[in-house]
C-alpha cells in the first residue's frame, strides 16, 4: 500500500498519474447506492449495518474506478453516541436534539468508546479491508468545530448564528464542548486506524464561515490537538484536512501537522501550493462541472492538473461532494480523464 499513488502523493513523491477519488462518491447519484438505501429504513440504519455499509463503500471502486474507497458512514455517527439524537429526514438535512444550551447540557455529553459503541464502523472497515487489497481505504471524522456547529445549530445552518454567538459569549460552554469533541474525534480516528484504514480525512467543512481571528481562536487549536494526538499515536498514517471556502485561512492551516489539505474551487491550486509549502494539495473541481459537457470538464480538469503538477503532491478530487443529479457516466469520464491526461502532461515535462 505504501507504493500506491495516493500514499506517494501524500508523502510528496512523484507519481506516474495523478490519483483521484470523489467526496460523497458513494452517494445518491448512484443507482446501486439508491437500491441499497431503499432496502433499509433510514440512513442511520444503513450506517449501522456493516455488511451493507461495506458493500456501499465499494460501489464507486467498481462503478467509476476511483483510486481509493472512503468508509461509508457520516460525520454525525459518533455524535449520536455522545448522547444526542440524530435523524435524517428523507430529502432533508440532519436534525439533532435536544438542544445543547448550557454547560450542564455539555457535561451530560459523553465521549464514546469506539470499540464498544461504534463497533459497527470498525467492523465495516474490517470487511472492506478484506475485499479491497490494492487500493487505500480512507477513514474520516468531522473536525471539532464542524461537529460543534451541527450540535449547537441542531442541524445544517445558513448563517451559523447559534454556534457563533455561543462561541463568542460563553467561553466555559465552548471550551467544555470543544474539549469533549477533541477527545471524541481523536479516539474515533485512532480506532479507525487500528481497525485498518490507510489514511484519514478530517472534514472541517464549515470552518470557512469563520473570520481569520475566530478560526485562530475558536477552531484551529482543537483541530491542531486532534492532529498532534494522532501523529503521536500513529506517526505513519497520513492525514488530510478539508474545509469549504478556506482561502483566507490557508496561512493558518499551513501550520497544521497534516500531510495534505483539501480545498474547494474558490481557491486556485496555485495559491494553495504557494501557501501550503511541503504539503500535498487535494481538489478542486467545482462539482457543478460534472453537469456540463465533456469539453467543459476536459478544459477545467486540464487546468487543475497543470497547476497540481507544481504541488509537492496532488490528489484530484471535487471541491465538495458530488451532486445527486450527476450522471454516473460523467463521474467515470472524470476519473479516466484525470488518469490519461495527468500521464500525458507528465510525459511532456
Ligand atoms: O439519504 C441519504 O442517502 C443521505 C445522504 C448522505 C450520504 C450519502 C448523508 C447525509 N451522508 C452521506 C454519506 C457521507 N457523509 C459520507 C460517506 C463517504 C463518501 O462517499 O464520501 C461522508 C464522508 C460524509 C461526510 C459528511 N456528512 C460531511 C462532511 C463532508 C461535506 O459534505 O462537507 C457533512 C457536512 C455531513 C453532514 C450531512 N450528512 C448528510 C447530510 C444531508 C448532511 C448535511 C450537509 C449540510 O449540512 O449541508
Amino acid at each position: 500500500m505504501r507504493e500506491h499513488p495516493i500514499m506517494k502523493a501524500l508523502r510528496g513523491e512523484r507519481t506516474e498519474v495523478t490519483p483521484v477519488w470523489i467526496m460523497r462518491q458513494a452517494g445518491r447519484y448512484s443507482k446501486k447506492y439508491m437500491a441499497i438505501r431503499e432496502k433499509v429504513g433510514s440512513f442511520m440504519e444503513l450506517c449501522k449495518n456493516p455488511q451493507l455499509s461495506a458493500q456501499v463503500t465499494l460501489i464507486p471502486i467498481e462503478e467509476i474506478g476511483v483510486d481509493a474507497a472512503i468508509l461509508f458512514s457520516d460525520i454525525l455517527v459518533p455524535v449520536e453516541k455522545m448522547g444526542i439524537n440524530v435523524e435524517f429526514a428523507q430529502g432533508k438535512g440532519p436534525v439533532l436534539g435536544p438542544e445543547v444550551k448550557s454547560v450542564a447540557d455539555v457535561q451530560r455529553l459523553r465521549v464514546p468508546e469506539p470499540e464498544d459503541e461504534l463497533d459497527y464502523v470498525l467492523e465495516t472497515i474490517a470487511i472492506v479491508k478484506q475485499r479491497l487489497k490494492d487500493k487505500p481505504l480512507i477513514g474520516f471524522s468531522g473536525a471539532p468545530f464542524t461537529l460543534a456547529s451541527y450540535i449547537l445549530e441542531g442541524g445544517s445552518s445558513k448563517n451559523y448564528t447559534k454556534v457563533k454567538v455561543k462561541m463568542w459569549q460563553d467561553e466555559p460552554l465552548w471550551s467544555a464542548l470543544m474539549d469533549r469533541l477533541t477527545e471524541t474525534v481523536t479516539k474515533y480516528l485512532s480506532a479507525q486506524i487500528k481497525a485498518g484504514v490507510d489514511l484519514v480525512q478530517m472534514f472541517d467543512s464549515w470552518a470557512g464561515v469563520l473570520s481569520v481571528e475566530d478560526y485562530r481562536k475558536y477552531a484551529l487549536p482543537y483541530a491542531e490537538k486532534v492532529v498532534n494526538n494522532l501523529k503521536e499515536l500513529h506517526p505513519e498514517t497520513p492525514i488530510i484536512y478539508f474545509g469549504v471556502g478556506t482561502s483566507h485561512l490557508l496561512d493558518l492551516i499551513a501550520g497544521l501537522n497534516v500531510d495534505a489539505v483539501g480545498i474547494d474551487w474558490r481557491t486556485e491550486i496555485a495559491t494553495a501550493v504557494g501557501k501550503l509549502k511541503g504539503k500535498a494539495v487535494q481538489g478542486n473541481l467545482d462539482p457543478v462541472a460534472l453537469l456540463a459537457d465533456e469539453k467543459t470538464i476536459h478544459r477545467k480538469v486540464e487546468r487543475i492538473l497543470r497547476d497540481g503538477l507544481k504541488a509537492k503532491g496532488h490528489i484530484f478530487n471535487l471541491g465538495h461532494g458530488i451532486l445527486p443529479s450527476t450522471k454516473p457516466e460523467s463521474a467515470r469520464y472524470l476519473v479516466n480523464l484525470v488518469h490519461r491526461l495527468s500521464r500525458e502532461l507528465r510525459e511532456q515535462l
